[in-house]
């Protein structure tokens, strides 16, 4: 019998441990393993007389928590890249909406796609995730907007689940936008999720979370708050796409239902800043869709610091807006396109992402207890992370402790 399951030696080590300076770091550093978890992290010159099964050098590798993209869309038929090409010749989000495309299109895809063939498309995305070191996603479904189609996609997003070795947390986000059915009665769609999707939702433990699209183009807080109101009275943690293109109060009313996260938030006010600073609640920055809709207004990062708001960044992978499926490209995009320090952007994807998923406990740092979620990059120093473009560098990646085999 050995004492641990797996050694890793002559490490350079981010831990992103809150109550460390910095990125945490630990030179000269090993971490051991049992039971999936991290059993003992620290200078290898302290390094307890402890035998392991495997003892594996990663000569001078930066070792970091593993990364976790705590907003995406990565389940859904169809393709819109056609749409892309129209943008660029100058037709706006609004006008392919009007002419049928836009997210309408993505829901009569997705709709028409059997399950089968959404999780084969599905995988391939996730697996590029993975390839860029991460461990931990989360899905929404939101292209169905009938009963069947948003539980097919939560069963999608379970498999996903099931079939590798990612956490995926699932989120319902039936209210995404109005379904082409309900089109001129949105409160009667909203009455749909409230009566019989969420209690089937519930009932077959599909979703770990429920999300909304608090817009002008979508819903109103009013209707955004009956479905928060449903969520909890099954007990379901919230979230909010809130204030993307217009100050909607979005922040304020998540905070109010005290959401995990509020996500996008370009035109958030301070006070809506506050609300999420007394809730507790994540900042989650997206800045691929940032990117991809040419917006200017950004979102409020001076006040998020100001007043201690976790800021995660996650791609919010999706066909209209945010075509992306890199967590280091995001943080790419965030230390440019928000000015987040290099530093930042890695919390961003570690830490905050786990306590916007409701995870924080359990991993985002590297800490004795917390599950051995790890990245090994191929990097002289942990801001090389967000300053190198379109840079693979990931070495190996450890999911619950066991090596994840990397195309
Ligand atoms: N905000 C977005 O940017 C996406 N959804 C959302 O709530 C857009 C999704 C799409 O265009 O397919
Ligand atoms: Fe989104």
């Amino acid at each position: 019998m050995t004492d641990w399951d797996l050694l890793l030696t002559d490490a350079r080590i981010a831990t992103m441990r809150s109550d460390s300076p910095g990125f945490g770091v630990v030179e000269d550093g090993a971490i051991a393993i049992l039971d999936g978890a991290l059993a003992w992290l620290g200078p290898q010159t302290e390094l307890p007389g402890k035998t392991a099964a495997v003892t594996r050098s990663v000569a001078g590798q930066w070792i970091t928590p593993a990364l976790i993209d705590c907003h995406t869309h990565l389940v859904f038929g169809g393709d819109r890249s056609a749409e892309f090409e129209q943008r660029l010749q100058g037709a706006s989000y609004e006008d392919i909406a009007r002419s049928g495309g836009g997210i309408l299109a993505t829901v009569k895809a997705t709709r028409q796609t059997a399950s089968d063939a959404l999780f084969e498309s599905a995988m391939r995305r996730v697996r590029m995730l993975e390839a860029d070191g991460v461990a931990t996603v989360e899905i929404k479904s939101g292209y169905g907007l009938d009963i069947d189609s948003e539980i097919k996609m939560l069963e999608v997003a379970r498999r996903i689940g099931t079939s590798s070795s990612l956490t995926v947390r699932t989120t319902l986000l039936a209210a995404h936008t109005v379904p082409p059915e309900f089109i001129d009665d949105a409160d009667a769609y909203v009455d749909l999720i409230c009566s019989q999707l969420l209690p089937l939702v519930a009932a077959k433990k599909l979703a770990d979370a429920v999300d909304a699209y608090c817009e002008k183009i979508a819903f109103n807080a009013d209707q955004v708050a009956k479905v928060f109101g449903c969520a909890q009275s099954f007990g379901i943690p919230v979230k909010l796409h809130a204030d993307q293109l217009s100050d909607s109060g979005g922040a304020s009313l998540a905070a109010s239902f005290g959401a995990l996260s509020a996500d996008h938030l370009e035109y958030t006010s301070p006070s809506g800043v506050k609300a999420m600073a007394s809730a507790g609640t994540v900042a989650v920055l997206l800045p691929g869709a940032f990117l991809t809709l040419n917006e200017t207004q950004r979102p409020p990062v001076d006040e998020l610091r100001q007043q201690n708001v976790p800021i995660a960044i996650a791609t919010d992978c999706n066909p209209g807006t945010s075509p992306l499926c890199s967590v280091r490209e995001a943080m790419a995009l965030a230390s440019r396109l928000f000015r987040l320090t290099p530093q930042e952007c890695l919390a961003g994807a570690t830490r905050e992402a786990a306590i916007a998923l409701g995870l924080g406990e359990d991993r985002g740092t590297l800490e004795t207890g917390k599950r051995a979620d790890l990245a090994i990059w191929d990097i002289d120093h942990p801001r090389d992370l967000s300053y190198w473009l379109g840079s693979p560098s990931l070495a190996g990646l450890l999911i619950a402790g066991r090596d994840v085999s990397l195309p």
